[in-house]
């Protein structure tokens, strides 16, 4: 928790967002297991800190009776002490989905805990949610004349009755006051007067202080910028370099903790057109700066994202830009992939179909109809051989089923799933109790999520919940392992 920033973010006419390890895409989507309960989680956090959360729960079984909700820290102190949990709605016209609203009092990496009780018994899960202010809202013009209007109006007859009650307090009724008591109200007033803009102008002192700090809390939460530069020919240095100068005092590069196998996901993106992806996994070198050697790439302008975890578990996504000339250089390996193909067509972007470049390809059981802005879904793929069998090789991908990236075509959008969701595996090991690193907790955690020893048992379906947070187009990387292989299938979507 970044204690310091908590003592500021005061929340004076602001509104706030909660944003998960992405870029542009605020709601926290999750799907997972309270205990025999497969369960999906939405939570749409609020405008204002503190605010009201709105939470949408919805079980995949019939059998659940009640559903409650709590807001805690992610870790630390205050993790373990929970407030009184609120009971979610039950949806009248749908008895397996429920809301709930719940305040969030602070910014920083905080979890909603999820009760669940049914006919199976109880189960209980925690989603992580990043809560912090995005930006600064200004006063509705009206609420300020309004208050602006009493203040003058308060101003001017705290000085009045004060003059008249040194002038007039102690005449009898109908008595004028003499000369005397006349100038002296004078004097009052003159001093009242002195005492309230003092007062007044302590108070715009106060207000623009507490304004300041919360500026800067919104700007310490801003997605850090990607610093990259190019050395020896093909080696990328990246360091983070936060909006606020209190960011890198609060985040070290040293202390982030591994997610699903690695200190930091990079996405090179090539624009525009994103006909090029490349998801690599940089080193930490000394002094906290990440280095990665580079495989073959073309030339070109490349959008940086890199995802990494704070020691809070808070996550974020470092944003830069970067122009390279042509790459040669080491060969791919590990946990590294590519992905290059035809640029984003957005007049044929109702493709639910992409060719792998292994044969096979991945299926999109889309449905029919638009997308929309701001719905919460599951998307459901399946992953087919060369003769359009449900595919028998798929393997973990980083302890997972697959990885999804959704990319908006202007780069304001940028989210990195799993099929458990939004949530980074490590801050969702932190919610729950674990470890650190992501992983450990895989076998528990929702379907596509299991890692089996037999990889013959891995199913050739992948599910990823998501919501597109607004209207435009967007390219969806799917990416999976078959039989040791990377495989990346692309989607390119208009929502509306
Ligand atoms: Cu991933």
């Amino acid at each position: 928790m970044h204690r310091r920033m908590l003592g500021i973010l005061i929340p004076i006419l602001v509104t706030a967002l909660s944003v998960s390890a992405h870029v542009g895409s605020s709601d926290v989507f999750f799907e997972g297991d309270a205990g025999p309960y497969h369960i999906y989680v939405t939570v749409r956090v609020p405008q204002v800190i503190p605010g009201i959360a709105e939470i949408q729960v919805r079980s995949a079984s019939n059998d659940v009776r009640r559903i409650e909700i709590v807001p805690m820290r992610l870790s630390g102190a205050g993790s373990n002490f929970p407030p009184t949990p609120d009971v979610a709605e039950r949806s009248k016209q749908d008895a397996q989905f429920f809301t709930g609203s719940l305040w969030l009092m602070e910014s920083g990496a905080l979890k909603v805990r999820v009760s669940v009780e049914g006919s199976k018994g109880k189960g209980e899960l925690a989603v992580p949610v990043p809560a912090f202010a995005q930006r600064t809202l200004p006063m509705d013009r009206s609420l300020g004349g309004l208050l602006g209007f009493l203040m003058v109006f308060l101003a001017v007859g705290l000085v009045f009755i004060a003059g008249a009650a040194s002038r007039e307090g102690n005449l009898e009724p109908g008595e004028t006051p003499p000369p005397a008591k006349t100038r002296r109200a004078r004097m009052v007033m003159a001093i009242t007067a002195l005492v309230v803009l003092g007062i007044l102008f302590l108070g715009k002192a106060w207000w623009g202080a507490e304004a300041t700090n919360y500026k800067r809390g919104v700007n310490f939460f801003k997605p850090p910028e990607a610093e990259t530069r190019l050395e020896d020919r093909n080696r990328l240095v990246i360091s983070a370099k936060g909006q606020d100068p209190e960011w890198s005092k609060e985040v070290e590069m040293k202390d982030v903790i591994p997610d699903h196998h690695h200190l930091m996901h990079l996405f090179l993106i090539r624009t525009p057109g994103m006909d090029g992806m490349w998801h690599l996994h940089p080193e930490r070198a000394e002094g906290g700066a990440f280095v990665e050697d580079l495989p073959n790439m073309p030339a070109g302008h490349y959008q940086v994202f890199a995802d990494i975890v704070d020691k809070a578990g808070f996550p974020w996504t470092l944003v830069g830009q970067i122009d390279l000339p042509e790459i040669s250089g080491k060969a791919l390996a590990g946990d590294d992939s590519i992905w290059t193909g035809a640029p984003l067509a957005v007049e044929a972007n109702h493709a639910s179909v992409a060719q792998l470049a292994g044969g096979g390809r991945i299926v999109w059981e889309r449905g029919s109809g638009p997308l929309a802005a701001n719905a919460a879904m599951v998307f459901e793929f399946k992953v087919e051989d060369k003769e359009g069998n449900p595919a028998k090789d798929l393997e973990p991908y980083m302890g997972m089923a697959g990885h999804a990236e959704f990319v908006s075509s202007d780069m304001s959008v940028f989210a990195h799933i799993h099929p458990a969701g939004s949530a980074s595996m490590a801050a969702l090991e932190l919610a729950n109790g674990g470890r650190s690193d992501g992983t450990a907790m895989i076998a528990s955690v929702g379907p596509g999520m299991t890692m089996p020893k037999d990889t013959s048992s891995m199913p050739p379906e992948v599910g990823f919940p998501y919501g597109f947070p607004k209207t435009g187009e967007y390219r969806i990387f799917v990416q999976i392992k078959r039989a040791g292989q990377v495989e990346t299938g692309v989607f390119d979507v208009h929502v509306q």
